[in-house]
């Protein structure tokens, strides 16, 4: 990559004129249609709102919070050609979590889709200097208004192709989320190397993604990857799988890109017939079985890309397109990465033997301030917490999630999280979680829950205890098994014992 770099020349000012300032760039369910022609002007609008009126300098950092929609791809797109960096949150996130991410990445400015601003206000302690914008409201000062109030002319700041571009956070599996930290170049290394070999868009593709853009997965397939092949992404707000799937067939939809479990709901309800126009459907966030796999490719011919990613490393690092799938297997490492499976020592294991997945590549794992960092690179690997074996073939198998991380329709939830959040329940004592398989959602969240003496456990006790934590953290984190128990598994040292809860719902 050259030493100057700014991701965003590359990702709309280049394709508005390869392709066309007239091709569509992006397009809602109800209608709206941005052209790149359109998506460039209002990025160089919100990046002369954020340098004119909101004072952003070079690297200073602009917290996101929307569902996917236009205008926030705009804001994203506006504070990289900025020079800024891009704090991006989740909309369904409460204040209880946004504010350790606003303490930890101190952004200066928020652009908040106005939906979801109360969050934001309520993390004021921790971030007294934050200004936040809204958009699509009716507030004074709104981003929207004073967009329009702008040129639409901009000179990306020039920026360093290793300068930052991006701070991702990741759930991490202890409750404390980790930050990852990403450059202008690391941006477009994942279309180099998987948008390229592996999911190879076309111009007249129409790309739906269930997954936030707040979710790194989420924000390669609906603006990096449409983006630098000139297709076009459809921006839905919210997708579950009856609806995502009239979705494809009504908007002609050609590339869906989802987590297994969405493909699991659409063939349990008869509905896979509506994916008939996909040209290609892409399966990550979770390990697609082999039945999945296989019914969608009976019914429809549809070989599906399985793809193992991490936010740490930005996009997917193992995959396989077409004649090169292996139902079963996730894939061989993407042309750029070279993948390992390593021993409890550290030590490279041999085809068939599961261990920890370590990959090296374009882009690494930089945490910021955080002393996780040790334990993710080790001699020059990243190393996830996932299990797998490598067969003979050099295919990479799943095997298991290898931390205490409960992956559920493709979200990633830290079990601590959930306890924290259960914990601050007036009636409880102690609570201890785990992922309980199902075939549904791959896994669901179980507490197990010791209740204050005195209070009776029953069904409105467990729905009480439900709807407090989708009030503390983010709703898709409840717990949707709660058992009561007078006492947790602990060892003579009182360390818990979450193998015995994890043996009991595996029965
Ligand atoms: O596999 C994942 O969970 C993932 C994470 C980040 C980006 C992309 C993917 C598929």
């Amino acid at each position: 990559y050259p030493s100057r770099l700014n991701a965003a020349t590359e990702l709309i000012d280049v394709p508005a004129a390869a392709f066309g300032p007239n091709s569509p760039a992006l397009r809602t369910p109800d209608g709206e249609m941005w052209t790149y022609g359109t998506l460039r002007t209002r990025a160089n609008q919100v990046a002369q709102v954020l340098t004119e009126d909101l004072g952003l300098v070079t690297g200073g950092r602009v917290m996101l919070r929307a569902p996917n929609n236009p205008w926030a791809v705009a804001s994203w797109l506006g504070i990289l050609k900025a020079g800024g960096i891009a704090v991006t949150t989740m909309a369904a996130l409460r204040a209880r979590e946004i504010a350790p991410l606003a303490r930890r990445t101190r952004p200066s400015i928020a652009l908040v889709d106005h939906r979801f601003t109360e969050d934001v206000h309520a993390v004021r302690d921790v971030a007294p200097a934050l200004r936040i914008v809204e958009y699509g409201g009716t507030a004074p000062g709104d981003l929207t208004t004073r967009a329009a109030g702008k040129s639409g002319d901009f000179a990306n700041v020039d920026t360093a192709g290793d300068d930052v571009a991006l701070l991702a956070p990741t759930s991490g599996s202890t409750g404390s989320p980790k930050i990852t930290v990403h450059f202008h170049r690391d941006i477009l290394s994942i279309d180099n190397t998987f948008g390229r070999h592996v999911l190879r868009l076309l111009p007249d593709d129409l790309v739906a993604c269930t997954a936030p853009l707040a979710f790194t997965f989420g924000l390669g397939m609906l603006v990096v990857f449409p983006l630098r092949a000139g297709a076009c992404a459809l921006l839905t707000e919210a997708a579950t799988p009856p609806r995502l799937a009239d979705l494809v067939e009504r908007q002609g939809v050609t590339v869906l890109a989802t987590a297994p479990t969405a493909y699991r709901a659409i063939l349990r309800d008869g509905s896979e017939h509506k994916l008939r126009g996909l040209r290609t459907a892409v399966s990550a966030g979770e390990h697609i079985t082999r039945d999945t796999w296989r019914r969608l490719h009976d019914r429809l011919g549809l070989k599906v890309i399985d793809g193992i990613g991490a936010t740490e490393l930005l996009h997917i690092f193992i995959s396989a397109a077409g004649d090169d799938i292996r139902p079963g297997a996730t894939g061989r490492p993407v042309p750029g990465y070279r993948a390992t499976v390593l021993g409890p020592d550290g030590s490279e294991l041999g085809p068939g033997e599961p261990g920890r997945l370590a990959v090296i590549g374009p882009v690494g794992c930089r945490y910021l301030d955080d002393e996780r960092q040790r334990d993710y690179v080790v001699g020059g690997w990243n190393v996830t917490g996932d299990i797998f074996h490598r067969d003979e073939d050099g295919y990479f198998h799943y095997h298991a999630r290898g931390d205490h991380m409960i992956v559920s329709s493709g979200y990633n939830i830290g079990g601590p999280e959930v306890e924290a959040a259960i914990d601050t329940h007036p009636d409880v004592l102690e609570s201890a979680v785990v992922g309980r398989p199902d075939a549904e959602r791959g896994a669901v969240v179980c507490a197990f829950v010791v209740l204050r003496d005195g209070v009776v456990g029953d069904a409105a006790k467990a729905r009480e205890i439900q709807d407090h934590v989708k009030r503390v953290i983010a709703p898709y984190k409840y717990p949707r098994d709660v058992r009561f128990r007078t006492s947790l598994p602990r060892n003579a040292s009182g360390k818990l014992q979450r193998f015995a809860l994890r043996r009991i719902v595996e029965e």
